[in-house]
């Protein structure tokens, strides 16, 4: 079985466990408690030089990391990852997008607020991240006033990777009163058979 190192409340991680579950996909899941550094453990290290979560160990033992490259393997062949390749560059353009415009501003405010309480070091950082998670917001908005999801009318692992981190962006302090079609696109998603959201953990987490 394919194994996922994770911890749930990491929105790259949910992503991946979000994928599994919608695809009914069997996954064993190995809870890695990043606030106890244990992505950081030379036991992890061994098997991710990064030191980063997620990452996926397939049977023989290949690995994968890069959550948005991991959710793309797992929903090869399946409706979620389009097979014609002006829809598939579109896919992986919300996905880069993710990483580099919107994950790095909305992630990183939410760890500062939720998980380290705005220690005052870090409070110019934080004010800072709103200008560019909003930004990132303004965008999504503005796609999702004309297509029901990312990439056109089908959901797709565009989807799921941007949804992560937008769903609990009020815990990095973004208001999403503002974003209507946002939050008709979360409503979608969350409605979708086998949708599971952060807080439900995985069965191997505890
Ligand atoms: N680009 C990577 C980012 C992975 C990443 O930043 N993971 C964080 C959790 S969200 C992590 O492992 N942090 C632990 C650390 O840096 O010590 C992906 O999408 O998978």
């Amino acid at each position: 079985m394919i194994t996922v190192y994770g911890d749930i409340i990491s929105g790259n991680c949910y992503k991946v466990y979000l994928t599994s579950q919608l695809l009914n996909l069997p996954i064993r899941w190995q809870h890695i408690d990043i606030l106890k550094g244990e992505a950081a453990s030379a036991a992890f290290l061994s098997k991710s030089p990064l030191g980063k979560i997620p990452i996926l160990a397939l049977e023989d033992d290949q690995i994968l990391s890069e959550s948005n490259a991991i959710i793309n393997y797992l929903a090869a062949d399946s409706e979620l990852l389009p097979k014609d390749k002006f829809h598939l560059a579109k896919l992986q353009q919300w996905q880069f997008f993710e990483q580099y415009s919107h994950e790095p501003f909305i992630a990183v405010a939410r760890f500062i607020k939720h998980y380290l309480k705005m220690p005052a070091d870090r409070q110019a950082e934080f004010e800072a991240k709103q200008v560019g998670g909003y930004k990132a917001l303004q965008i999504l908005e503005q796609q999702l006033t004309q297509t029901n999801y990312l990439v056109g009318e089908q959901l797709s692992t565009a989807d799921i990777a941007l949804y992560a981190y937008t769903h609990v962006a009020d815990e990095g302090g973004f208001d999403l009163n503002g974003f209507p079609a946002i939050y008709r696109w979360m409503q979608r998603i969350s409605e979708q058979p086998g949708y599971v959201g952060m807080q439900l953990k995985p069965e191997h987490q505890h």
